[in-house]
């Protein structure tokens, strides 16, 4: 379905939305995309982010979008390597927390937490990375009983192939055909928010047959991208393909899974990467993701969008045309 669009942040290239929803304002934390000259490749290195902006509004499709400014650099986290990737922020008892993927200084993705008791930041970042965390795209479901689930992993540049049951590979082994696809890992958090309460766990998404996604089946495994939200009841964990480029959900009774694929919820956009949020507020629904429609295709610059998402009466998300970034709204 085609539908129309905004481009929220017409002036700065962003990307990898995370969205809430605090204090009745919706809050928006993207990666932010800048020209650091580094050759594309497939590792990521081109995706050099070194800050974080944070940006919120009342009025999703036509409201101001307020830039609340520099909420967290590279240049303020004490194990800093490299790479600010895509981050999330969760609420508790009055305080704020954001989880950052970053590499440190063996180049090796590891997430971070920091601290404020604003929404906007700035974030106060910990001394270490999380305990036992690796790779990317944090993602974390307030499941409004007290307990806080982080979602997490990447595939290629995130290093998710490095790691087989949380322990690190002598080296990375990514498995092909029939094989079992690699996982997003989900976390409960401790009561402090600051580090994993139990070892990660597979996030298993399962076929109409009951059977795991394979490897093979590379436009609908998991790739990277990881969100949850509820919706009817229901558990809905979505994802990137990555280089199949879509936006696929799966959905399951409790925050762990197994999930069960359902379909696209945003064919594939003007750009490499595919990647978003989805939440509800004041009573609609919305898909935040980005695409690189401004920066004419270069897919290191990628600018921030949002459009309405809706279900049919079974509870099925319809699919959205990524395309449709040309109903340009600013
Ligand atoms: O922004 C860098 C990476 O690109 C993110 O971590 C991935 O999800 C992809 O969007």
């Amino acid at each position: 379905m085609k539908k129309e669009m905004r481009y929220l942040v017409p002036g700065d290239y962003m990307a990898d939305p995370a969205v809430h929803v605090f204090n009745d304002r919706l809050y928006i934390y993207p990666s932010h995309d800048w020209e650091s000259g580094i050759e594309e490749n497939d590792n990521g290195d081109h995706f050099d982010m070194k800050d974080y902006h944070v940006f919120s509004t009342d009025d999703v499709m036509q409201g101001e979008i307020i830039d609340h400014g520099l909420a967290l650099q590279v240049a303020d986290i004490l194990w800093a390597g490299r790479q600010l990737w895509d981050c999330d922020v969760a609420l508790k008892d009055g305080m704020y927390y954001m989880y950052f993927p970053l590499k440190d200084q063996n180049d090796i993705f590891r997430i971070g937490v920091a601290i404020s008791n604003r929404p906007e930041g700035p974030f106060i970042p910990l001394p270490d990375p999380m305990r036992g965390s690796y790779s990317i795209d944090p993602a974390i479901f307030d499941n409004g009983d007290g307990e806080y689930y982080m979602y997490f992993g990447g595939l290629w540049g995130g290093q998710l192939q490095r790691y087989r049951d949380n322990k690190a590979l002598e080296c990375a082994v990514l498995p092909e055909g029939n094989e079992a696809a690699l996982p997003a890992r989900v976390a409960k958090l401790s009561s402090d928010m600051l580090q994993f309460a139990e070892e990660p766990r597979p996030v298993i998404i399962l076929d109409e047959h009951g059977k795991p996604l394979t490897a093979g089946d590379n436009e609908r495994r998991f790739f990277e991208a990881s969100w949850m939200h509820k919706y009817n009841g229901k558990y809905y964990f979505s994802y990137s393909t990555g280089d199949t480029h879509r936006l696929c959900y799966a959905i399951g009774d409790n925050p762990y899974g197994p999930f069960t694929y359902q379909g696209v919820i945003l064919t594939p956009v003007v750009g490499w990467t595919t990647h978003h949020a989805i939440a509800e507020f004041k009573g609609k629904w919305y898909l935040f993701h980005h695409d690189c429609v401004p920066s004419k295709g270069k897919t290191w610059l990628r600018s921030l969008k949002v459009c309405e998402l809706e279900y049919d009466a079974q509870g099925r998300i319809i699919t959205i045309d990524g395309q449709s970034s040309h109903a340009l709204k600013q």
